[in-house]
């Protein structure tokens, strides 16, 4: 089995970061119904009402199970918002925060939808100053629908590599990522974009995305196990999307319980790996769950595992291989 090396590894440290922490994560239970001159972003998990048309609300459909289902991204500095064509922003001159939108009639070719989706948020992101990916969110319906690289996410990530490899040393520099399939219909990418980079993070315990072999489909997913930034007295780490997965397979396919131990086990290899000052807690701990009805054994679990002030969202949410039942992503912070 193939380990890989944490990219961040070989490349030199970072100059000290210039800027403080440019957001304060929120979390509250509904959304407000007017987004004050702060707010970066508003993600509504469940199906919210339409309140209005600010390019600062995104809305994702994954029905909340668990926890506080909004997450209010405010700055410190001064935000501009707006629209670009199809993309609506928020940035404060250290990072934008950036949703695409794609109906269902408009992925009769997923392939080439999140091809130009993806061409499109580069070419956005280079024009405005922001060339740095740092974290991206893809919600997809009906996520493993076709077969073999029919297969709706297995096209999705043939279009996201497309337009991606045509960065330079794309893969040293590739965001975290999640990828969770919705039951409504569409495409939903959300994302956090810097001027500066931050650094990529591969788990020892896991191939890294980018290298799985060609069983899972023409090409492999474009996406990093976490992004570690550096701000001035704070570092924090974005986990991705994590699974019980170990080398490059599924494990305990048949039990939620033991795929969330196999889960845990990879965020704290992950956690190993970010070179934090200080130790990192959770600021927040996100879950997908497939069944709903496994909801009480993961809760407790969660509950034992990071304890009750950690805040833990469980939301229902189908993982990209659909012998897999529960999904993990998180943010740790380490305060200097
Ligand atoms: C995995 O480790 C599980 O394609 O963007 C997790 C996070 C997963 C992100 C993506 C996929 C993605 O392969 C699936």
């Amino acid at each position: 089995m193939q380990h890989d090396l944490p990219h961040g590894a070989d490349t030199a440290a970072p100059p000290s970061p210039a800027a403080a922490r440019p957001y304060h994560l929120r979390l509250l239970d509904s959304a407000p119904a007017e987004l004050s001159a702060q707010v970066l972003a508003c993600v509504e998990h469940g199906r919210g009402r339409a309140t209005d048309d600010d390019p600062r609300r995104i809305r994702v459909e994954t029905p909340l199970l668990a926890g506080s289902g909004v997450e209010l991204w405010e700055s410190p500095l001064p935000v501009r918002h707006g629209r670009d064509e199809a993309i609506g922003y928020a940035e404060n001159g250290l990072v934008l925060f950036g949703q695409l939108h794609l109906d269902e009639p408009a992925l009769a070719d997923i392939e080439r939808a999140s091809f130009d989706a993806y061409a499109r948020i580069e070419r956005f992101l280079q024009q405005r100053g922001f060339p740095h990916w740092l974290r991206v969110w893809n919600f997809l319906s009906d996520i493993t629908g076709g077969s073999g690289d029919a297969e709706r996410y297995r096209q999705f990530t043939v279009g996201r590599h497309r337009a991606l490899s045509l960065k330079s040393g794309f893969e040293r520099e590739l965001p975290a990522a999640t990828a969770i399939g919705t039951r409504d219909g569409g495409l939903l990418i959300w994302f956090i974009a810097g001027t500066t980079p931050g650094t990529q993070i591969e788990n020892p315990r896991q191939v890294s995305a980018f290298r799985y072999p060609r069983q899972y489909g023409p090409k492999s997913p474009s996406f990093s196990r976490a992004k570690f930034l550096r701000w001035q007295g704070d570092a924090e780490l974005l986990v991705s999307g994590t699974a019980s997965i170990v080398g490059h397979e599924t494990l305990h396919p048949d039990s939620p319980l033991a795929q969330l131990d196999e889960t845990l086990a990879n965020v704290e290899a992950l956690l190993g790996q970010a070179a934090a000052d200080t130790p990192l807690q959770p600021e927040l701990v996100k879950l997908y769950l497939r069944q709903a009805e496994h909801l009480p054994q993961v809760q407790g679990r969660l509950l034992s595992h990071f304890g009750a002030a950690t805040p833990c969202m469980v939301l229902q949410g189908d993982v990209c291989r659909a012998e897999l039942d529960v999904e993990i992503e998180a943010i740790f912070r380490a305060t200097t």
